[in-house]
């Protein structure tokens, strides 16, 4: 098979760094980037500082308040982030335009070929890490393999600052040896039905038939199965990301009551669901639309680590960005949601019902 060079990129407790980088009393102490900790809020992120207390993303605030009462809480503040990551896809797109961007802080390059004609993937790499570095104070964690699959889970194998290469000679030792809850896909919840099963590492994994994994995990199962055996045939699309798939609905009469408005969301977020399905693709980022009496319309979006592939998280998600707008103060004419980030790899859908 003709074979790819492949690049993950991602910034090291992105949110984190840049708010340490830009308030030097900052330094040294556990940063918790999230809304205030008696308020209803999860944490965005927090440095490795406030990580070794058990501080991680999508917590709720109050409990890394209490498991890390001398950290202090940062408000996120998203153009800043959002113009840094600007700033390293410029860097990127030095190389290719093959670059498909996965969340502000992290992409897949294709580099097989590449502007500058370097043969060496993880010469590319340092050079993007260095350049990143230079132009944001900033470091960034690589992954160089064949295949994303391997990339992906490479680049989290050293960070912060790391560089994780897998050649293609390397690769199908270094998914045997992989721990199970190493796979990129593989939650808390899998992890452990896995080692219930006796599956510690990839070579585990490769002893169970296809069926079977199907049978104990459903779609994933096959996902696993494929993804063990280094057969990942995903390209890097840079458009990917800009596909989205959305419901809305223009109401007869405006309407104001909280419990007709519910009502109106729950009928959109079963359509969508069932949109989402026959895509068989899932989302990180669910964005809410809404259209007042007088045609102004404003939008509220939020990105969760995980999938929004159920109608309950759906509704959940558009109910509290439904807190965000003007909702019983002012008459709405159109509602609407929408599901983008969408990416085809089966993620452990339990994992959700923890949050
Ligand atoms: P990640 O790359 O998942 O995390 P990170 O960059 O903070 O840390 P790491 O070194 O492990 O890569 O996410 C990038 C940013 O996205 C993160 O800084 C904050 C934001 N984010 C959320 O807002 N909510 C979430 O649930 C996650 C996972 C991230
Ligand atoms: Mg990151």
């Amino acid at each position: 098979m003709f074979e790819r060079k492949i690049i993950h990129i991602d910034m090291d407790a992105f949110y984190a760094s840049v708010e340490e980088r830009d308030d030097s009393s900052l330094k040294g102490k556990p940063v918790i980037v999230s809304g205030p900790p008696e308020s209803r809020s999860v944490v965005c992120t927090a440095n490795y500082e406030a990580r070794k207390f058990g501080v991680h993303s999508a917590m709720p605030s109050s409990r890394a308040k209490k498991l890390c009462p001398e950290g202090v809480f940062v408000y996120p503040r998203f153009s800043v982030y959002k113009n840094i990551s600007l700033e390293i896809h410029e860097i990127f797109h030095q190389y290719t335009d093959l670059v498909e961007p996965l969340s502000l802080d992290e992409a897949y390059l294709d580099v097989t070929m590449n502007f500058r004609n370097i043969s060496s993937a993880t010469k590319i790499a340092r050079d993007i890490k260095e350049k990143i570095f230079s132009k944001t104070k900033l470091t960034a964690s690589a992954g160089v393999a064949g295949i994303k699959f391997i990339a992906k889970v490479a680049s989290n194998m050293n960070k912060p600052n790391g560089l994780t290469v897998v050649t293609p000679e390397q690769a199908e030792r270094f998914l045997e040896e992989l721990k199970i809850g190493k796979f990129y896909g593989i939650g808390a919840v899998t992890e452990k039905k896995m080692l219930s099963l006796g599956i510690k590492t990839g070579k585990d994994l490769k002893e169970f038939t296809k069926l079977d994994l199907i049978k104990h995990f459903g779609k994933s199962g096959s996902f696993y199965y494929h993804i063990v055996r280094g057969e990942d045939f995903r390209e890097v699309n840079p458009y990917r990301n800009r596909k989205s798939i959305g419901a809305e609905n223009t109401f007869p009469v405006d309407i104001l009551d909280i419990n007709r408005i519910y009502h109106e969301l729950d009928e959109i977020a079963e359509v969508l669901i069932s949109r989402i399905k026959k895509s068989s693709s899932k989302g990180k980022t669910i964005t809410l639309k809404v259209k007042y009496a007088n045609f102004e319309s404003i939008s509220r979006s939020f990105t969760h680590r995980f999938f929004f592939d159920t109608k309950e998280i759906i509704l959940d998600y558009a109910k509290s960005l439904l807190k965000q707008t003007e909702v019983e103060r002012r008459k709405i004419r159109l509602l609407g949601i929408t599901i983008s980030g969408l990416d085809e790899i089966y993620e452990d859908e339990t994992q959700l019902k923890l949050f």
